[in-house]
């Protein structure tokens, strides 16, 4: 019999309130784990988590089987998010429910306790710690201790991680879906195929400028180790790139960075000169959204959120943003660094923030972004208007720089944002077939590094085997997030400031435009954060720039002035590895 549109609603807006009800109270269990990690709150937190996703399996289930044609297209649609609304669909076996929540409240753990300790040293470092040395430090064998000391974090997941992959799979079947990659792709308002050409298509438009900063950075590197480390034509090895993932090369811009064309912007120096501290730097984000119009954030925000991280006690430190009650309570979760990296990794999490707010209004299964590029691609867009007039403007700088020095700038966030597609696309990719089973447990580290040499054009600086979990050294792995989300932000931020850019006159460089003060483009972007996710992704993306469809000229338009300083310097290396 088919469905009546009253039966669905019925059910729909049922499954939304226990949805929400449940959804609250992982939340609650999840934040305080992650802010105390230890043997209570991590039983607490997989209690939680198991209720959510045993529940969301049931609706998803059902969703499926009343789904219709005769039902009016609002009612498929949340039918549909319904399905997919959560990113772990757990089996309907309460046990294996809980023994799944279980497994992946043990791998965020493990990621939260890791710690290596130095040969020669006592003090044991947290992956701030390393991380920050990683992005100053030189000296290879040290880098390679680091890189080799952090990756055993993901050893003793590897049966936990292959054990999750089984249970979710079954959670996911059980739905409807053919498994766990399956269900994230089904999110896009397209077909899975399609969406799999979109990325492939979106990548060839920025792959030659990739290749050609990866040229640059091996070139700069080979001076700096020797050819024998970093011989022409071959990958380089991920640990001397200045960050773990080699995900970010910012860290070594000094060694890249143009000769006679300007330095760029000290901007950690500045906020270290001016003493901002981590609750100073969340101000100065807040700040640039209100300058656009919105609100500025709740009491409760300053009062709840974790800025700084705690001296005695396990923490996730990697940033997060939350909107604990779907509501009002939003917070952010970070273990701050005043540097000019955190600083737009702050403007990131506040545009989750933002976002979620101006959604709130919506039926619980709309208050999601566009489509969760979009969700990741906001608060970078903010980082985009980060400009040196702007930094000049708020008093951080005392000038700003001339336009010949551009290239250091610009360079800078091509190390950040440029260097990054590869690794956006590949974790999921490398995911995606992991959950479908073409890659099999015993080759989850084999398959992990053909597609970084294929990709990002990076090697391991030691041998890698089975008997390891690679992949676990990665934040996102043992806490079960998408991350090809990451990579269409990287597409969609550029697209959303060039269009802004375009509203609002500008005809100078892209790089040099910055959205502070503009009240009309703020109101544009609290339209498309307000329908959250209520309509078709590429609705919002037109509400926003007038087109439908992801591009990524935008970002090659912005790098465009680098062209020169590219060629210049690449005389001699042509781009390009072995295995690619
Ligand atoms: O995980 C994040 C954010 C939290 S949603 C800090 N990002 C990815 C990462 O760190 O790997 C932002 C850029 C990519
Ligand atoms: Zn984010």
């Amino acid at each position: 019999m088919p469905t009546t549109s009253s039966g669905a609603e019925a059910f729909l807006v049922d499954a939304e309130a226990r949805l929400l009800e449940l959804s609250i109270d992982a939340q609650r269990a999840a934040w305080v784990y992650e802010t105390y990690i230890n043997d209570d709150t991590e039983l607490l937190t997989a209690k939680a988590d198991a209720r959510l996703a045993t529940a969301a399996t049931g609706f998803a289930r059902e969703a499926g089987r009343l789904s219709g044609p005769s039902l009016p297209p609002a009612t498929v649609r949340r039918l549909t998010l319904l399905a997919a609304s959560q990113t772990l669909l757990a089996p309907s076996d309460p046990a294996e429910g809980e023994e799944l929540a279980r497994l992946l409240a043990s791998m965020r753990g493990r990621y939260g306790k890791g710690r290596v300790t130095l040969a020669g040293t006592s003090e044991p470092l947290d992956l701030n710690a390393i991380g920050r040395r990683m992005s100053e430090h030189r000296d290879e064998p040290e880098l390679r201790a680091l890189w080799t000391g952090w990756h055993e974090v993901g050893r003793p997941m590897r049966p936990e991680f292959t054990r999750y992959v089984e249970l979710a799979n079954r959670g996911a079947r059980e739905a409807g879906f053919a498994d766990t990659g399956a269900m994230w792709r089904s999110r896009y308002d397209m077909g899975p195929e399609e969406f799999v050409r979109e990325i492939e298509r979106l990548w060839a438009q920025v792959r030659p400028l990739y290749r050609r900063l990866h040229a640059l950075a091996r070139r700069r590197l080979r001076d700096r180790y020797g050819p024998e480390l970093i011989p022409s034509g071959a990958p380089i090895p991920a640990h001397l790139l200045g960050n773990m993932w080699a995900q970010s090369w910012e860290g070594i811009f000094p060694l890249l960075a143009p000769a006679d064309r300007g330095a760029g912007v000290d901007l950690g120096g500045a906020l270290a000169r001016r003493g901002t501290d981590a609750r100073g730097l969340v101000r100065i984000a807040e700040r640039f959204f209100t300058s656009l119009g919105f609100d500025p954030l709740p009491t409760t925000f300053w009062e709840r959120s974790m800025f700084v991280q705690p001296a005695e006690r396990n923490v996730l430190c990697h940033a997060s943003a939350w909107d604990v009650d779907f509501d009002e309570d939003l917070r952010i979760k970070m273990c701050i660094d005043v540097t000019a990296e955190e600083f737009y990794v702050v403007h990131h999490e506040l545009g989750h923030n933002f976002y979620q707010r101006a959604y709130r209004r919506q039926p619980f299964l709309y208050r999601d972004s566009a489509n969760d590029g979009f969700h990741e691609a906001v608060g970078d867009t903010i980082g985009l208007s980060v400009t040196p007039e702007y930094l000049a403007r708020i008093g951080l700088i005392d000038r700003v720089p001339p336009e010949a020095d551009d290239a250091g700038w610009l360079l800078r966030r091509a190390l950040e944002k440029v260097a990054f597609l590869p690794f956006g696309l590949l974790v999921d990719t490398w995911r995606w077939r992991v959950f479908s089973g073409e890659v099999p447990p015993e080759r989850y580290n084999a398959s992990w590094w053909e597609l970084r040499r294929a990709y990002q054009g990076v090697s391991p600086p030691t041998p890698r085997d089975e008997s390891g979990f690679d992949p676990g050294a990665k934040a996102h792995i043992p806490s079960n997030v998408p991350y090809m989300r990451y990579f269409l932000a990287e597409i969609l931020q550029f697209q959303f400031h060039r269009a802004l850019a375009e509203q609002a006159g500008w005809t100078g460089p892209l790089h040099r435009f910055s959205l502070y003060e503009d009240r009309r483009a703020g109101a544009r972007l609290r339209t498309m954060f307000e329908m959250g996710a209520s309509r078709p992704w590429p609705d919002a993306l037109e509400a926003l720039t007038g087109s439908r469809t992801m591009d990524a000229t935008a970002l090659l338009d912005y790098f465009r002035p680098l062209e020169p300083v590219l060629g210049e310097a690449l005389r001699g290396e042509g781009p390009g590895w072995a295995g690619e």
